[in-house]
């Protein structure tokens, strides 16, 4: 017992020396610094150069940050050069990960060495990590060799734009978050009942009409009222387009979500025959605040979860292919989510169409008429060469055969599929719901919830009702971001911060290397960094 504690004390003694000052979030895999080491001098004139042309972003990444955070920028130096005192390079090898490196700061320099373009990248990010937390004219970097991968291939966060809209600067702001913590997939929830937000060429009345709903906020906060501001927005193609490239250069994929067959109030509005009763009006929800007059179809002005769905038809299915032609032409992902969440039945029960398509079809029942869609819609997505990824609803009925479930409910979803063999990602409500309260008491009206930053960084994606090679099939992990109770970018940076942090961990090292009394300090040194970006953030609750 003593030789333990003291051994335990000896390890921490170790990892409090070599990460005090230095303290990387997320941690790496080996890092060690000398106890006197020396510093490199970065200032103006310090000269950066980089091996390829392909590199140029890590630079320009780099240069960025100084000039915006402590106003100077390096020389770039086209060749190699020995005056260069930053130098990015790669070297492939094949028993190495995507988006491994090494970080060696010495009397050479600084010198990331990636083993492929994204390694190089998170090289940079590390390097971030180790400059000052304060605005300074001379950086100095301390001595250290990093050597370091990540170990879930999926890092991801999601952001809700439909419950509020928030503009393409913003999105690209929320990026830089997402790339400053080495995450690698920014989902995009781009439809839903409150809003279609995202341009459709064939259906322009899609952002015409389903972009904007009457009223801000409706009744959730104390004293509001329905403002009856047409209220909303979307992205414009282009727009889209610029979101992609920026993304991309931060090595991280944009996964676009269509939510079908539920959450669809906004298309329907917009395109009323798409629902099994077109004549018939929107019914907002029993406890719903808002009591105005629901005339026709409406994009919903309050938050839950709305009956009237996507009719099953021929018409909808082309409507959706059209929809998902134009989708897959602007995103590169791999992954394209089609959502699948949330869809209730009673419209459904109530069509003869549907009734008649679940005897034809010799579907169980609704929920078997659910998996016809999910699987048709994965056919067509199959068949331009990408992947669906579906809410874990999409288990009821039949899972589509090459569908990966995103577990939200809990982790059984996730669990049940991966022993079924399919991918996963986790993000489970219990720890990466980024939309609940991180403190207690709630200091702010938040859906609810309470997920604090110590809870999530306790999360692991693997469950350990998996086996070793039923865990193989978890590919990571999302949180996630609704928006309900957040309409301003600044309280959509307190709930992220410093929650992204820890998560970040969670996904990027190994769960034997995490410790929470390890973890806080830096996080901690981390907040001064908060400061720099001048991000708003919540307070550190260690409750569980
Ligand atoms: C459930 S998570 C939803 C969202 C809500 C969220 C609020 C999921 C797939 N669906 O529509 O915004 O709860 O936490």
């Amino acid at each position: 017992m003593f030789k333990r504690t003291f051994i335990l004390i000896l390890l921490y003694a170790f990892t409090c020396s070599s990460y005090a000052q230095i303290s990387i979030i997320p941690k790496p895999s080996s890092m060690i610094s000398p106890a006197n080491g020396g510093t490199v001098r970065v200032d103006a004139s310090t000269q950066i150069s980089v091996q390829s042309p392909a590199l140029q972003n890590s630079a320009d990444f780099l240069n960025d940050y100084l000039v915006q955070f402590y106003g100077f920028m390096l020389k770039s130096k086209m060749s190699v050069s020995n005056q260069a005192v930053v130098y990015l390079s790669i070297k492939n090898e094949a028993s190495k990960s995507s988006g491994s490196y090494s970080l060696v700061v010495n009397k050479n320099g600084i010198n990331i060495l990636g083993n492929d373009a994204t390694g190089v990248f998170y090289g940079v990010q590390s390097l971030i990590q180790l400059l000052p937390v304060v605005k300074e004219a001379v950086l100095s970097i301390p001595y250290v060799t990093i050597n370091d991968a990540p170990h879930f291939a999926y890092r991801g966060m999601h952001l809700d734009v439909t419950r509020h809209f928030f503009p393409v600067a913003f999105v690209k702001k929320y990026i830089d978050f997402l790339a400053l913590h080495k995450m690698n997939y920014f989902h995009w929830h781009l439809t839903d009942d409150q809003g279609w937000r995202i341009e459709i060429k064939k259906y322009p009345r899609l952002t015409q009409i389903g972009g904007y709903r009457n009223g801000t906020i409706i009744g959730h906060f104390p004293g509001t009222g329905n403002d009856n501001k047409h209220y909303g927005g979307f992205y414009t193609q282009e727009q889209i387009k610029e979101v992609v490239a920026y993304a991309t250069k931060r090595y991280i994929t944009v996964v676009p979500e269509i939510e079908m067959p539920g959450h669809a109030s906004a298309a329907i509005a917009a395109y009323p025959e798409l629902s099994c009763f077109p004549e018939e009006s929107t019914k907002a929800p029993e406890k719903t605040v808002w009591s105005g007059p629901a005339t026709g179809k409406q994009v919903q002005q309050t938050w839950g979860v709305f009956e009237d769905v996507f009719a099953p038809t021929e018409n909808t299915f082309t409507f959706l292919q059209d929809v998902l032609d134009e989708v897959i032409s602007l995103f590169p992902s791999q992954y394209i989510h089609i959502g699948g969440d949330e869809s209730p039945k009673h419209n459904w029960k109530r069509s003869a169409f549907c009734q008649q398509l679940i005897k034809e079809k010799g579907l169980k029942d609704e929920h078997g008429l659910q998996s016809y869609f999910v699987q048709r819609m994965e056919k067509y997505v199959n068949s331009k060469g990408r992947t669906i990824i579906g809410w874990d609803e999409i288990l009821e009925g039949g899972l589509a055969p090459n569908a990966i479930v995103m577990s939200w409910r809990g982790e059984e979803g996730g669990i049940a599929a991966a022993k079924l063999k399919h991918q996963v990602i986790m993000t489970p409500g219990s720890h990466v719901y980024f939309d609940h309260s991180q403190v207690k008491p709630d200091d702010s009206l938040t859906i609810g919830g309470y997920t604090t930053v110590r809870k999530v960084y306790s999360y692991e994606p693997i469950p350990k009702e998996l086996s070793a090679e039923e865990g193989k099939y978890v590919l990571g992990a999302q949180a996630n971001l609704w928006t309900e109770y957040l309409p301003y970018t600044t309280t959509i940076e307190y709930q992220i911060f410093p929650r992204i942090s820890a998560l970040s961990e969670v996904l990027w090292s190994s769960k034997e290397s995490r410790q929470w009394e390890e973890f806080e300090p830096r996080l901690r040194n981390q907040m001064k960094r908060y400061d720099l970006w001048k991000v708003h953030y919540g307070a550190i609750d260690a409750g569980m």
